[in-house]
């Protein structure tokens, strides 16, 4: 038998995801959008107390720069509106504008929004905001999970603001700069107990090093890569566009693996460790396995990266 995608999708099926996550969105999208405002303040200030953001590179925060300012100029009850709106998915210049951005940039944009607000050049949440029985109960929730379900949880709540892009017909997408990969004497090599094969290891390797031209060229051309909560990215050009879009900086630490052969010549992977997102740096590592699925040539055909469900998962290497 051939693999397809889809087939590909159900390797190592018992791989325990953080379902939290996408539970948890989802009851944050049905607050209304001044609870949900609010709520992404008070989680922005408990996380805070325990983890640092980073502040972005000035690179992404130019291409938002325009629109920060057009913000920073309003009055209070217009940059309300903005936020509003953000969070309402209206249909505005400035919805559209942000629905186009690269996540690092919106990611960035309310960072800066952020600041203001505590500087109080943007509207405040006002004070004495009291959130709403549904959305204290999310917070609840979010308060127990562990910070790398946290973060992402949080970064879902900001891309899913602005316009539907889906709606916008054709457009560009607005990312950061891709930078110079490493240089050779910059690079680390990983090592993984119970895995070297080589095109796993230079996986690693390369995406630690922001070489995306070495790390594509280990794929297939219809090979296909699949986000933690996303569908699979399929075929050699998007997933470039995603490493080069969405990718910079990570660090990738695995740490113990299986491989063991497939149907027709093909070797399935389990990797399982931690990776750090430029954003938190090393105060949060975040719970990863990789399902790698290689053809006979050893090039990659599929590879789902999840974020595992509890640090219990980071010893499941089981079928
Ligand atoms: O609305 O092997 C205010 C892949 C209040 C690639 C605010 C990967 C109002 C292949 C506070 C101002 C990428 C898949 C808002 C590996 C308001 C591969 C601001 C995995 C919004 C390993 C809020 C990588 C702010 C992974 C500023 C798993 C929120 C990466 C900021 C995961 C939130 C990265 C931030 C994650 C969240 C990053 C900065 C989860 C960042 C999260």
């Amino acid at each position: 038998m051939t693999y397809t995608i889809s087939s590909a999708r159900n390797i190592f099926p018992n791989t325990l995801a953080a379902d939290v996550v996408p539970a948890t969105t989802a009851r944050f999208n049905q607050l209304s959008p001044e609870d949900q405002l609010a709520w992404i303040w008070f989680t922005y200030l408990e996380m805070g107390k325990t983890v640092t953001i980073a502040a972005p590179g000035a690179a992404s925060m130019q291409l938002a720069e325009l629109t920060l300012n057009e913000i920073k100029k309003m009055n209070f009850q217009q940059q309300t509106q903005v936020m509003c709106d953000l969070a309402n998915r209206a249909d505005t210049p400035i919805c559209r504008t942000y629905a186009i951005w690269s996540q690092n940039i919106k990611l960035g944009f309310w960072y800066q929004l952020g600041e203001w607000m505590e500087q109080g050049i943007v509207a405040p949440i006002p004070e004495g905001y009291r959130l709403s029985a549904n959305a204290s109960a999310v917070l609840e929730t979010l308060k127990g999970l562990e910070p790398g379900q946290q973060i992402t949880i949080l970064r879902n709540s900001v891309v899913d603001m602005g316009f539907d892009p889906s709606k916008l017909g054709g457009y560009t997408r607005v990312a950061e700069p891709v930078m110079a990969p490493k240089e050779m004497s910059q690079r680390t090599q990983v090592t993984i107990e119970g895995v070297d094969n080589p095109t796993i290891l230079s996986y690693m390797d390369n995406l630690n090093a922001n070489d995306f031209d070495a790390l594509i060229a280990l794929f297939l051309p219809d090979g296909a890569l699949q986000p933690p909560f996303q569908r699979p990215i399929v075929g050699k050009d998007a997933v470039l566009r995603f490493f080069k879009e969405e990718c910079q900086n990570l660090v990738l630490v695995p740490e113990r693996g299986v491989s063991e052969p497939a149907d027709g010549g093909y070797t399935q992977i389990k990797i399982t460790g931690k990776v750090q997102t430029p954003w938190f740096g090393s105060g949060v590592g975040m719970n990863i396995s990789w399902r790698f699925l290689l053809d006979p040539s050893n090039k990659i055909f599929f590879v789902a990266i999840d974020l595992l469900a509890s640090p219990k998962e980071l010893l499941n290497l089981v079928r």
